[in-house]
């Protein structure tokens, strides 16, 4: 540990974790800068509690190292582990207990963590340590979780779009008085354009490495080479200044049109009209109140439709805040959710990317080249075809939690065992988000370069989506009948010849048996 000059008496010692690199941090502004010490560490314990993509380790570490920089410049006296430091314990809690050791604190500060497991740790520390420990509530969201938990208590359904205009009329985003700004407070179905390959697609923002990154990326590719994902090249900004550009030059430059092309996919295009950032925003480097406002402002200003304002507005206000008091509320029983029972081993593929199928090799192997896929992508190929196939949910959420830049739990978990796998039993979807090869085909170019036909439905050629998504309806009928939403889907397979039905069911087992259970990535 990198030791501060020892003060008179340290009263309090603020542990920042990784996630929380924002200077108006509960905990430290509920601290004096003269008296107390910051804490931060680079432990192998949350590095491998799963095998977390390159990039990510390499983006948290360098953003810590460059944060505690920041911390130091504005006059906080901070103790930082490196990774390779001797006596580096390797977890939290041990690193905690040395710096206790060391600084004689009165009290330990701490920001209240994203993740479950490392709450009830956190809360295990004062006995151990035989100190107070104060956990502060995170006020980086919109929403406390105690306010998440008042609206939703005594209502039946936990509908985003409710929790969203109150967001709205908390904010005063796109608001004319009392009123949504243009008389609606949901655009999104003129979101569904379909892109086209010849359409100008602007590159997120990119930034060189400065000594500290190139440190870090040295570090991470001899310490994590077991990991899955590709450390170069790496690109992302590891600084607020320049996390902050990547989101200005996104809202210049790619704003005005996500909302048109939000759903839709392009071979070789990665990142379409998508904003990437939130991987800065889920560490700390983002604010997202100072983002809406600068969408907010875009739209005021006529430079961005109101589409794409209010697209981008729900995804941040509505869903982010959303998913977390949904993650709050819910746990610890959440995780283990398996309404549909399923249980099929995550295919290999998934950490390889070698499969025939165009849409999932396009999406796994982006997402082991950037530590990215945006959000069709996770939800309509690489979920959809688990939701289909039958994958255990707690195998895809560990995957998604693994390989995602900006994955934490609060809000990796509702979106896969929620959203994407139906596994909450309907708490936070309307319905199933499974869909056949046409819906793909309908969203995305993958189809024609693929060695399946999109267009039948069984038999070695067909894309495997087809005679999946008849095969799914026909194994939970019972649970979509009751669904208005999906009822008409059970009728249409209903009708089908007994033939036809025979032939989907022998090619749904067929392609299921022919799958190489996943084994390079545990
Ligand atoms: P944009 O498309 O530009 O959207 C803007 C911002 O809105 C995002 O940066 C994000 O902060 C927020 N946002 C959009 N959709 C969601 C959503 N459904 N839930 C929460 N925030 C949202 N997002 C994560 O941040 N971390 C995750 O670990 C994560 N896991 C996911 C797993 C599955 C199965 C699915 C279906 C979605 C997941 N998402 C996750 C949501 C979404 O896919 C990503 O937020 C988005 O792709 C990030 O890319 P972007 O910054 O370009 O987002
Ligand atoms: C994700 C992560 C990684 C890879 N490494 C560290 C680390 O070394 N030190 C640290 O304080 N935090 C790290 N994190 C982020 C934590 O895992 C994160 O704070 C919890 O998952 C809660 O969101
Ligand atoms: Fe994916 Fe099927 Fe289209 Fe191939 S044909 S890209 S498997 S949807």
């Amino acid at each position: 540990m990198a030791r501060a000059s020892r003060p008179k008496k340290i009263r309090n010692l603020v542990l920042v974790l990784g996630d929380q690199l924002s200077s108006d941090l509960s905990s430290l502004a509920a601290c004096d800068r003269t008296r107390d010490l910051v804490v931060m560490c680079e432990v192998v314990a949350e590095a491998t509690y799963v095998r977390h993509h390159k990039k990510k380790i390499i983006l948290l570490f360098s953003a810590m190292r460059h944060f505690a920089e920041e911390l130091r410049s504005l006059g906080w006296r901070v103790a930082y582990t490196r990774l390779d430091d001797d006596g580096n314990s390797g977890n939290l809690t041990g690193e905690v207990a040395r710096a206790v050791a060391t600084y004689r604190p009165q009290r330990i500060l701490i920001t209240e963590p994203g993740e479950w497991r490392l709450l009830q740790n956190i809360r295990s520390w004062s006995r151990l340590l035989d100190l107070p420990v104060d956990v502060r509530a995170d006020t980086r969201f919109i929403s406390s979780t105690d306010e998440f938990a008042s609206w939703a208590k005594g209502r039946k359904q936990l509908r985003m779009e409710y929790f969203y205009r109150d967001m709205r009329r908390k904010t005063g985003l796109l608001m004319d008085g009392p009123a949504p700004v243009g008389g609606q407070w949901n655009f999104d179905h003129d979101n569904r354009k379909t892109a086209k390959a010849d359409l100008f697609i602007p590159e997120p923002a990119h930034f060189q490495q400065d000594a500290t990154t190139r440190e870090v990326v040295a570090l991470v590719k001899d310490r994590f080479a077991n990991h899955f994902g590709d450390a170069d090249p790496f690109w992302f900004a590891v600084t607020r200044s320049d996390a902050e550009a990547a989101f200005d030059h996104f809202v210049n430059v790619g704003l005005a049109q996500f909302g048109d092309y939000q759903d839709a996919m392009l071979t070789g295009q990665r990142f379409l009209y998508h904003s990437i950032v939130s991987m800065y925003l889920n560490c700390g480097l983002l604010d997202p109140l100072a983002m809406c406002l600068k969408v907010d402002a875009a739209y005021r200003a006529g430079h961005v439709p109101l589409n794409a304002a209010e697209g981008y507005i729900r995804q941040v206000i509505g869903w982010r805040e959303y998913v977390r008091g949904i993650y709050w509320l819910k746990m610890p029983e959440y995780a283990a959710s398996n309404g549909l029972d399923h249980k099929i081993p995550l295919p290999d593929f998934y950490w390889t990317g070698e499969t025939n199928m165009t849409c999932l090799r396009e999406a796994v192997t982006q997402t082991k080249e950037e530590a990215y896929a945006h959000h069709i992508q996770r939800l309509m190929v690489t979920g959809n075809f688990a939701l289909l196939a039958g994958i255990s949910p707690q195998a895809l959420h560990e995957w998604y939690l693994a390989v995602y830049a900006d994955a934490y739990e609060w809000v990796e978990l509702p979106n896969t065992i929620g959203m994407s796998q139906f596994a909450d039993g309907g708490l936070l979807a309307s319905k199933p988000y499974a869909a056949s090869g046409a819906y793909i085909n309908r969203m995305s170019d993958y189809c024609g370069s693929c060695a399946y036909d999109v267009k039948q439905r069984t038999g070695l050629n067909a894309c495997p989506f087809n005679a999946l998504y008849w095969d799914f309806i026909r194994r939970h009928a019972t649970t979509i009948k009751s669904n208005p939403r999906m009822a008409q889907m059970v009728r249409t397979y209903d009708k089908f010849p007994d033939e036809e039905k025979s032939r989907i069911i022998a090619s749904a087992e067929n392609f299921l048996a022919g799958l190489k259970p996943s084994s390079a990535w545990p």
